[in-house]
């Protein structure tokens, strides 16, 4: 690529850096930041895409905008930054989060240090250098002192093995990989699978276009109007002149958003006021409904009176009873997988153009050259939409083959589940950090909050051991086994774990070891805990 070209002094491919990032989306972007600008290393950034934005280069799909709301889904870094960008909308789409990351990259000049159509293949620790050893599926090698992954928690497809799919007729694709260019469903018979976050989104825009459009639903799920729409000016001014203060509420809270969660139990107020409560937050829209009260996540009591709102609300929007029967969730309490927010999500099912069938009752069969095959028959289609979800956490990070000390792979240190301390680091793995890695709470969170508080900690980090002549940091196994034991007590001190199917425990790949990924103890006081281990001398890390 042309960057590659730009770059001065690591133009030569075994060009020996003092850190190699892997990922251009917001944590790579701002983690190059720091190391080269503030730090002043010599930094480079490897990315698959030939554009930045990570996620949001490769999820392109009709109805992709962001479920945080814009003015605090940003980096708060640079006053200069947040001053000078105004959002369109409550939530963005897509197209504007790109162009948004687009501006950070051109003000801060991040490009010339970004090698773009790169993927990393392998990345091996050499002991006696100490310098990780990183190879790209292309062949080309690189030399760094510090490994650093910003590889995403939500980037590596998952795309279910349905025999026959080689021999379909039309075109699939999953929503994680989506084409550049747009697809045209006018005039097409389009089969969607999956009705998480994502075919919630997808759905009522495909409905819009397409001749016709079956969903294929194995677990109901709850849905929030997002209450999408333009932000008016006097908002907008209103948001840049209280910046400080909303930055300074998000990193307070349990999931970095900037709202307040409300006080009381569901259980505390009268039967009336609960249900005046949840129908403003049905109002209002949006993933802080689940701040309606202060335990939807943690009493099963609380949380049933949410959950029951919620399903009275199906069958309130949607006409036909049997199907409205089919959208109602049974299987898990509310917000114990990640809650969607929609856009007339429901309201969609009362379309003609729009089937709904369950693959519970109905399983699918096979994919054939005309269509999805259940056992219910055959449903002709012209193109298949895979919203089938991610490996989520571990699988980008498993995807390259990573080896520590004495060769060991990461993919065999992680067999029975991902094992970090403060997922951050991993013992046996020196030098390697990985932001918003598992065992983090990252995507229990508002994303830019998680990882901003990580790059800070890992620069500051680098910063320490540069200071004091320090080459090698990596955790002591106890203390990373005390953390595991930790994020498990966490987990199960909420009602999570009860989501039995959730990709949150890596139930959604078949074969992955269900271990709780990532840390439910709260943002905040997570950021609490990494900031006391660096002021007692990096407690818990070896570091030499
Ligand atoms: O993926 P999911 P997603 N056969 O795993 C079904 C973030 N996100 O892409 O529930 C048939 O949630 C699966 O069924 P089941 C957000 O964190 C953010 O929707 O496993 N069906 C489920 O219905 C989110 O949580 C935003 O029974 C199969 C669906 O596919 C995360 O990304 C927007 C199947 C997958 O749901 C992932 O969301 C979108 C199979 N073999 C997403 N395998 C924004 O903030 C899976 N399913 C904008």
């Amino acid at each position: 690529s042309t960057a590659r070209n730009q770059t001065n002094g690591a133009a030569s491919p075994a060009a020996e850096l003092d850190a190699l990032i892997i990922g251009a989306g917001f944590a790579g972007l701002y983690q190059l930041h720091t190391l080269r600008d503030r730090l002043g290393l010599k930094a480079r950034v490897l990315e698959a895409g030939d554009g930045v934005g990570g996620t949001w280069y490769w999820n392109r799909y009709p109805g992709a905008r962001c479920d945080s709301e814009s003015y605090y889904y940003s980096y708060s870094f640079s006053e200069e930054l947040q001053q000078e960008w105004s959002w369109s909308e409550r939530y963005p789409e897509h197209g504007e989060i790109r162009r948004y990351l687009d501006h950070v990259a051109a003000k801060f000049d991040l490009k010339r240090d970004i090698q773009f159509g790169t993927r990393v293949s392998s990345a091996e620790y050499d002991a006696a250098a100490n310098l990780w050893r990183v190879r790209t599926e292309a062949g080309e090698s690189f030399s760094a002192r510090y490994l650093i992954t910003a590889v995403g928690c939500l980037s590596s497809a998952n795309i279910p093995k349905i025999a026959g799919l080689e021999s379909f007729a039309g075109q699939w694709y999953h929503t994680g990989r989506w084409p550049q260019e747009d697809v045209d469903f006018t005039g097409k018979r389009v089969g969607l699978i999956g009705t998480g976050s994502t075919g919630i989104q997808a759905t009522p825009v495909i409905a819009e276009k397409a001749t016709h459009l079956t969903v294929f639903q194995r677990t109901a799920n709850y849905s929030i109007p997002a209450r999408n729409g333009p932000v008016g000016a006097e908002e907008l001014r209103e948001i840049k002149a209280n910046y400080a203060a909303i930055r300074e509420k998000a990193r307070a809270t349990i999931n970095g958003h900037p709202f307040d969660i409300a006080p009381e139990s569901a259980l505390d107020v009268a039967e009336e006021e609960r249900l005046a409560r949840y129908e403003k937050a049905w109002e209002t829209g949006g993933l802080r409904f689940r701040a309606a009260f202060r335990d939807l996540l943690t009493s099963k009591a609380a949380n049933d009176t949410a959950s029951e709102f919620i399903r009275a609300k199906i069958r309130g929007i949607v006409r036909d009873p049997k199907v409205a029967e089919m959208l109602t969730p049974k299987d898990h309490p509310f917000a114990t997988k990640r809650p969607p927010i929609d856009s007339h999500y429901f309201e969609t099912f009362n379309r003609d153009n729009v089937t709904l069938v369950d693959i519970k009752a109905t399983p699918i069969v096979e994919i054939t050259p005309a269509g999805i095959r259940t056992t219910a028959g055959e449903i002709p289609l012209d193109i298949i939409v895979f919203a089938t979800g991610f490996d989520a956490m571990t699988g980008p990070l498993l995807a390259m083959d990573i080896r520590g000390r004495d060769g060991v792979a990461l993919r065999d240190a992680w067999a029975a589940g991902p094992r970090s301390y403060l997922g951050l680091q991993v013992a046996g793995f020196p030098n390697l950090f990985t932001i918003t890695g598992p065992g983090s709470p990252s995507v229990l969170t508002n994303m830019p909050v998680a990882i901003e508080q990580h790059v800070d900690w890992i620069t500051g980090c680098i910063d320490h051991m540069r200071q004091h002549g320090l080459q090698r940091i990596e955790p002591e196994p106890e203390a990373a086994e005390r953390w595991v034991a930790h994020v498990n007590e966490a987990a199960n001190a909420t009602l999570l774990p009860l989501a039995n199917s959730s990709w949150y425990l890596g139930a959604n790949v078949p074969g992955k070891p269900r271990v709780f990924m990532p840390y439910a103890g709260g943002m905040a006081n997570y950021a609490r805990l990494c900031a006391e281990v660096a002021a007692k001398d990096y407690q818990g890390f070896v570091l030499g």
